[in-house]
């Protein structure tokens, strides 16, 4: 993961474990970065409150 891009990259049939320290309330959205992936749902959001 890159500090600072928030981005992970992964290779087919690898896994990876991701922790996440809220500074800030609020919700935010997520989203696959691949082509097309977003568009067919692959999105989300993390609510911190
Ligand atoms: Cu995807």
């Amino acid at each position: 993961m890159s500090p600072s891009t928030g981005e992970i990259d992964l290779t087919p049939g690898v896994t990876a474990d991701v922790a996440l320290t809220p500074q800030t309330t609020g919700t935010y959205e997520m989203h696959c970065s691949h082509s097309l992936h977003a568009m067919l749902g692959m999105t989300g959001h993390i609510v911190v409150r």
